[in-house]
């Protein structure tokens, strides 16, 4: 949304107020407003106009315009109805020198998951992938993948699913009691962060939340869980807000982003297994270094930092 149309739409928020008062007040002219308001209107704002000029009545359900409304956080919003992948259509806004960025979609028929697996984001989710430039070194990125999850943990947690992350990142619901899947819980959530770069200098990242919140359990492959599941369909505006409200406080402090992480996190404290490039490490987890590695304590007492891999929480022995 441009800027005017955005003080446009915070003035009427605060309304009534008359459209000549609102042209003089923004410094452009009454046909302008005019357009402004038609346009908010098609992207299905409810702009109510009586004897006391225009005004907010309500505002749309979901949609770009409807998560760019009341953000706390400087990112633009491209919307879909359905789309391929977002990751893939991030990509190519990064391609086109885009920052700061997110593709959200209510359905993707072609999502991915990491190592090319299949991802199923059927309509009614939140999946959406953030395009950004931060100032980082390459072997720091992973700390934004961290960040994510804290912040899609947080704002599940608001809408009163009991989340917690496992290691690097997934979120999950109902520990190692729950039933049906892998030690660890059921999934809620996944992350897949992508980027392009050079040895020292990050061009961009794409960080892709995919996360099961209207969903049935029914449209989900075996072992996954949605909000709808867990507490009922949610407002996902408000959750799409508070997931990236969280994850732009964080980005700019990616220390604290692994503290956060560390407080909600299912691995630390349990033995794993973690299946990596160069074979499988077994132990139990005892911390996360940053920015982002899982050290696991082998049986034989050694201390091995695991960068990326998949891990498996094991029963005790
Ligand atoms: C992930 O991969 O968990 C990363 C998923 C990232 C998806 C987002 S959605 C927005 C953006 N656009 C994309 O195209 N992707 C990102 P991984 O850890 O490899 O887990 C993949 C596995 O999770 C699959 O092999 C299935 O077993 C399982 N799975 C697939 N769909 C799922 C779902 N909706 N909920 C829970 N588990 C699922």
């Amino acid at each position: 949304m441009n800027e005017t149309r955005r003080a446009v739409l915070d003035a009427l928020a605060d309304g009534p107020v008359p459209g000549p008062e609102l042209a003089d007040r923004l410094g452009v002219s009454r046909n302008a407003v005019w357009k402004h308001v038609e346009a908010l209107r098609d992207a299905g704002f409810d702009i109510g106009s009586g004897d006391g000029g225009y005004v907010l009545e309500a505002v749309p359900e979901y949609g770009g315009p409807a998560v760019e409304f009341g953000l706390e956080a400087p990112f633009e919003i491209e919307y879909h109805d359905a789309v391929g992948s977002t990751n893939d259509r991030a990509r190519e806004l990064a391609d086109e020198g885009a920052a700061d960025v997110v593709v959200l979609a209510d359905e993707q028929t072609g999502s991915r998951g990491r190592l090319d697996r299949e991802w199923s984001a059927p309509p009614g989710g939140v999946w959406l992938s953030a395009v950004l430039r931060p100032d980082l070194p390459p072997a720091h990125v992973p700390a934004l993948t961290l960040a994510a999850a804290v912040a899609t943990t947080d704002a599940a947690r608001e809408a009163g699913v009991p989340a917690e992350i496992k290691w690097p990142n997934d979120v999950l619901v109902g520990g190692d009691d729950a039933e049906g899947t892998e030690r660890g819980g059921r999934k809620l959530a996944g992350i897949l962060t992508e980027m392009e770069g050079e040895a020292d200098r990050v061009s961009w990242v794409v960080v892709g939340v995919g996360v099961n919140v209207n969903v049935a359990g029914d449209d989900l492959p075996e072992g996954a869980t949605s909000v709808q599941e867990e507490v009922g369909a949610i407002d996902r505006r408000v959750f799409v807000q508070r997931l990236l409200e969280t994850f732009d406080a964080l980005r700019a402090d990616p220390e604290r982003a692994v503290e956060a992480w560390r407080d909600r996190s299912a691995t630390l404290g349990q033995r794993v297994r973690v299946d990596t490039a160069t074979g499988a490490v077994v132990g139990e987890a005892v911390d996360v270094a940053f920015p982002g590695a899982l050290v696991v304590e082998t049986d034989d007492g050694e201390r091995v930092r695991v960068h990326a891999g998949d891990c498996e929480h094991l029963r005790p022995v």
